[in-house]
């Protein structure tokens, strides 16, 4: 199967190996762990294996699967087009020299990760792409998928900087380009119909994950952060209706955990919401350093977290293939990346979600060489001062050379709160 893919045999080993000691490490270990989450470690096992499988069988039966790097991408279209939608991992420090010889060194490393693992041949899902969607946002990813469509066929949506009538408006224009292009690539029509139906899927994995949220309000938290990131980061790959059936069984025992006041740690435990850059997998290192200093994450503000999943499509009204566009649109326009300009939106969401999970503290993390994010933490800092809300702030990247020091400084941000 790698071969037929194209990959670095060898490599791709190596990245198995490295991945399955630090997964075993940072989530097997941990005590008191919901049973559902065996869903999620055997979808992991079988992330490079099984799931690759069902994607090459898509491609056998005449689907397309089509990757994105961004939330801004409606994942409604792609499936609307009968593809198989991945939101691609860039989340591990992997053919980074590789990457550095096509990129500058000062570029993040979600970034680096993306194109280090396109050129190092070790991830099967940007393989089995048949296209991958770009987009505007930071400038880093704007000039990085020119660089990155020399290997892989890539297609780039503009997303607007700011959020006047004008902008609005090209956006929806590019979702609309967007379908146009789905069309071509897949050979299938996107229809009212088909909208719809794409729309209730992603709207029933939404909602799944919006009552895992709210669940996490409860002290004692009855699952870790590190496993809410995990099943985050899932839902880019796996079956969207599997998903969401698991993570609904999964929401059940925690309800039941809840009334029982069962917890991943003992009521009263410090509870950190992560505010930030995205975490792509497998990014585990800074909630692992969290929960292992002795918090409880109890939410990410992150596309890979609430930010990404706040709000769902509204279909009421909506009849033909164009107003379910615009109402997919309108969805997407809502979300509060920190590429625009003002974000006055992310700093109110970030305040709100300390008070509704409870929050004793706020790290904002940010990818080394992140500019957006970093700027942002500005304002950020300041309106958790007002809010009295203690802040940290993190930069790193993906490497573990800073692990001890990080520790250290999230062990003194923990006393802080005590
Ligand atoms: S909607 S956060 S997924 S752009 S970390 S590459 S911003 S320099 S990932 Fe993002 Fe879409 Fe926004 Fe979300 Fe650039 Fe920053 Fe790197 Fe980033």
């Amino acid at each position: 199967m790698w071969k037929s893919l194209g990959m670095n045999i060898q490599a791709h080993e190596g990245l198995l190996a490295a991945l399955g000691k630090a997964y075993s490490d940072i989530f097997l270990s941990q005590q008191n762990r919901p049973e559902g989450m065996g869903y999620l470690d055997f979808v992991m096992s079988e992330i490079h294996g099984l799931r690759i499988e069902e994607l090459l069988q898509a491609k056998q039966q005449g689907r397309k699967v089509i990757g994105t790097f961004c939330l801004y991408v409606p994942e409604e279209i792609i499936i609307a087009a009968e593809a198989v939608s991945v939101g691609l991992c860039a989340g591990a420090d992997f053919g980074t020299e590789l990457a550095e010889q096509v990129l500058p060194r000062n570029t993040c490393a979600l970034i680096k990760s993306f194109v280090g693992f396109k050129l190092a041949g070790v991830c099967p899902y940007v393989e089995a792409c048949d296209l991958v969607i770009g987009e505007t946002t930071c400038d880093g990813k704007t000039k990085a998928y020119e660089i990155f469509n020399e290997y892989k066929p890539t297609f780039v949506l503009e997303v607007p900087s700011m959020k006047n009538e004008s902008d609005r408006k090209l956006w929806r224009f590019e979702v609309g380009r967007l379908a146009d292009q789905i069309e071509k690539v897949t050979g299938k029509k996107i229809t009212a119909d088909s909208l719809r139906a794409a729309v209730e899927t992603v709207n029933a994995k939404r909602k799944a994950l919006h009552r895992l949220n709210q669940l996490r309000a409860s002290d004692p938290a009855p699952i870790s952060g590190r496993d809410s990131l995990l099943i985050n980061q899932v839902q880019f790959y796996d079956d969207p209706v599997r998903f969401t059936q698991k993570v609904n069984e999964l929401c059940d025992e925690l309800e039941d955990r809840v009334a029982k006041k069962v917890g991943v740690a003992p009521a009263g435990t410090p509870r950190i919401l992560v505010s930030g850059c995205p975490m792509a997998a497998p990014n585990w290192k800074l909630p692992f350093i969290i929960e292992n200093s002795g918090a409880v994450i109890v939410g990410e503000e992150s596309c890979v977290g609430e930010r990404g999943t706040r709000n769902l499509v509204d279909l009421q009204g909506a009849r033909t293939r164009e107003e379910m566009l615009d109402r997919i649109a309108q969805r997407y326009w809502g979300i509060d990346c920190a590429i625009f300009t003002p974000n006055r939106e992310r700093i109110d969401h970030v305040t709100e979600m300390t008070g509704k999970y409870k929050a004793d503290g706020v790290v904002h993390y940010e990818i080394q060489f992140c500019t957006p994010y970093a700027m942002e933490s500005h304002s950020m800092r300041q309106a958790m001062g007002k809010e009295g809300v203690p802040f940290l702030r993190i930069e790193t990247d993906y490497s573990m050379e800073d692990a001890a020091q990080l520790q250290t400084r999230v062990q003194a941000f923990l006393e802080l709160l005590k």
